[in-house]
């Protein structure tokens, strides 16, 4: 159990799912966001903030443990909030850990830093990253960067390549992305609690039927999915189906491949 750990993105849609489920993880949870998100529970604390104000993030990081990163911006958008949360902010978070002496950071990064690759080939956690979009480059730049901090400062880092987080897959491409709710409880646990980590990526997915992305080498973090698509699998196959060249049907990152440019 860590004495103060810290939740970023805590207004989002898994920051209120991981609001609940990290509270036994520690005597007091301290949740962040741009966004306000509600009053404190007991043995809360909130911080309203902007991961690209330095100050402001260097304050966040004191007396804090661990941090679950969410916070930033989770789509394709113009490069200028891209840059400011997930490159900026991404940089200000492992400073502020850096000087407060913070040991271990759960980053959550994306499938889209592999978005290129087709749906027909299965990759490991060492493929060399094919990002389909600026918000995936952008993912690309914080797991350098959590490598970076923890070969120069020894800041243990665990990168969660989420595929699709939701209550159920939404269309035919997460059958093979969809991460269940549970599971990801059970990836962010094993991602805070695992003893010597030292920079771990792992692809963040459950024991879908048909999956592109192999763990093999993040077996040393324990994480055994236990949800499937499979159950979800006629809902979603009674929607029309997709042309066979659609990205959506071809590349791992589906239509994020196509999206953009956008003005800055
Ligand atoms: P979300 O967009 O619902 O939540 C992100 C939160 O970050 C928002 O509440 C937003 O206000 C906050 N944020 C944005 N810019 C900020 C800034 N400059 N300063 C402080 N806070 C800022 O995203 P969601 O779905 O909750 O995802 C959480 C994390 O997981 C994101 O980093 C996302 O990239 C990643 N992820 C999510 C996946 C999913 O299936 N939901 C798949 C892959 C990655
Ligand atoms: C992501 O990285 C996004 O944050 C989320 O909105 C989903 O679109 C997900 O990937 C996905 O690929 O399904």
């Amino acid at each position: 159990m860590f004495k103060r750990l810290l939740l970023t993105g805590a207004a989002g849609n898994l920051g209120k799912v991981m609001r609940d489920r990290l509270a036994p993880f520690a005597e007091v949870l301290r949740l962040s966001d741009v966004k306000p998100f509600g009053q404190p529970r007991p043995n809360e604390e909130h911080v309203v903030c902007d991961l690209g104000d330095r100050a402001a993030v260097h304050d966040l990081l004191k007396g804090v443990d661990a941090v679950v990163h969410l916070g930033g911006i989770s789509v394709e958008t113009p490069f200028a909030p891209i840059l400011n949360a997930n490159i900026v902010g991404v940089h200000n978070l492992y400073e502020a850990a850096r000087q407060h002496g913070v040991r271990r950071i759960v980053f959550a990064s994306s499938n889209h830093v592999i978005g290129f690759y087709k749906q027909t080939e299965t990759i490991d956690t060492e493929a060399p990253m094919r990002p389909d979009t600026m918000y995936g480059v952008s993912k690309a730049f914080g797991e350098l960067l959590s490598r970076f901090y923890f070969d120069r400062y020894g800041i243990e880092t665990v990168c969660l390549r989420i595929g699709s987080a939701y209550s159920e897959p939404l269309d035919r491409r997460m059958m093979s992305t969809f991460l269940s709710f549970d599971d990801l409880t059970e990836l962010v646990r094993c991602g805070l609690f695992t003893k010597n980590v030292g920079h771990s990526v792992v692809y963040g997915v459950s024991d879908n039927k048909a999956s592109w992305w192999d763990n093999t080498k993040a077996s040393h973090l324990g994480f055994v999915p236990k949800d499937s698509s499979e159950p979800f699998r006629a809902k979603v196959e009674a929607a029309p189906p997709i042309e066979k060249d659609d990205a959506m049907a071809v590349f791992q990152g589906g239509r994020f491949v196509n999206c953009g440019p956008f003005e800055s």
